[in-house]
């Protein structure tokens, strides 16, 4: 018996030693420390044995056993150690290797250009208003005093939806919705950025929409100096503080007396150039003193309040800033135009 728990135990060390998988180990151990392996065989066998030889026995069949599982543990630690390893190598990564660039996005220069220009009348106490593309025929034209004959009031020159609705032409309405809502009491002081549609044939200068941004000032004792001051302090803060503005006498139905805004060439600084057309001065704005039709149909009394009002076209301001040839440029989002503006 001794002698056959010394070829077992040699048996299983060598199979331990041959074994190439965590698999493989745990065959191996079933087969000699299993309770139908070979070691608990002999061991059943003990009582035939001598009371002198008994205990010699039992001490060799666990002596056996305590090598096996010794061997078995160290085997499964050597495997885990060398598939860890193994692991480590295959997920290895190069920490040098240059990293995947981040693509950063950018404002639309539009965008950028709008967000400007609301910071500037916050900074004067403005607040910005929105309001629908799709207006009624009476805030569009109606409230602001368009007679039923105004050329925009054709079906030709506008996106009419039904008779009755259309896409606006111009942000006033959002304007005339926001006067009529304070019930007669001002002030009202508000900026109106978003789109308008006009039908237009398309090209460098023209778009059947585009950007508008309009602005309204109703309260008691507002006049024409304080829409210059604004206007002034307005350009001077977007286009540079060596820009003058100039006042020229025009006309709209919804403002009396109406003004053009212009504003010296930053180009020649009125020497006159390509730019400005040889005059030295570029034209920006339109702008008034709010008609008083207008304010009487929001729901003011016009002897008792007056207001200011202004209306300018977002893309010929991004044009004169940033240099621009055409206007298409903003709605065909050419990525390499739309990368200039990444630091805008
Ligand atoms: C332009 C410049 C302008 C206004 C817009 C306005 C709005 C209300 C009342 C009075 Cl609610 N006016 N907006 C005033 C003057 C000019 O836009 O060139 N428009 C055709």
């Amino acid at each position: 018996m001794i002698d056959r728990l010394q070829e077992l135990r040699e048996e299983a060390l060598q199979e331990l030693e041959k074994a190439s998988s965590v698999k493989d180990i745990d065959e191996v151990r079933v087969k000699y420390l299993g309770k139908k392996g070979p070691i608990t065989e002999v061991l059943r066998g003990m009582g035939k044995l001598s009371a002198e030889e008994r205990p010699k026995v039992g001490q060799l069949a666990n002596e056996v056993r305590e090598d096996i599982q010794a061997k078995v543990e160290e085997k499964t630690e050597e495997m885990e150690a060398a598939a860890l390893e193994a692991q480590l190598a295959s997920e290895r990564i190069d920490v040098t290797l240059p990293g995947r660039e981040v693509k950063r996005g950018a404002r639309h220069p539009l965008t950028a250009v709008i967000e400007e220009i609301e910071d500037i009348f916050i900074g004067l106490g403005f607040q910005v208003t929105e309001g629908p593309e799709v207006e009624t025929d009476y805030y569009n034209f109606e409230a602001l005093n368009l007679p039923p004959d105004h050329p925009a009031r054709d079906m030709q020159d506008s996106f009419y939806v039904t008779d009755d609705m259309l896409l606006r032409t111009q942000t006033s309405p959002v304007q005339a919705r926001t006067m009529e809502k304070h019930n007669g009491v001002g002030p009202v002081k508000i900026i109106c950025p978003g789109k308008v549609y006009r039908r237009d044939d398309d090209d460098a200068t023209h778009s059947h929409q585009f950007m508008q941004i309009e602005g309204l000032y109703v309260d008691k004792g507002v006049r024409m100096s304080d829409l210059k001051g604004i206007l002034n302090t307005f350009v001077k803060n977007y286009f540079g503080a060596e820009r003058n503005i100039r006042l020229r006498p025009s006309f709209f139905p919804f403002t009396e007396p109406s003004v053009e805004v212009d504003v010296s060439c930053g180009i020649c600084a009125g020497e006159g150039c390509r730019v400005c057309k040889q005059s030295g001065w570029i034209e920006v704005l339109g702008a008034g003193m709010v008609h008083p039709r207008v304010l009487e149909m929001s729901g003011f009394d016009a002897k008792e309040y007056s207001g200011f009002a202004f209306g300018m076209g977002v893309e010929r301001f991004a044009l004169l800033k940033y240099g621009i040839d055409d206007i298409r440029h903003f709605y065909t989002n050419d990525i390499r135009f739309l990368d200039q503006f990444k630091r805008v």
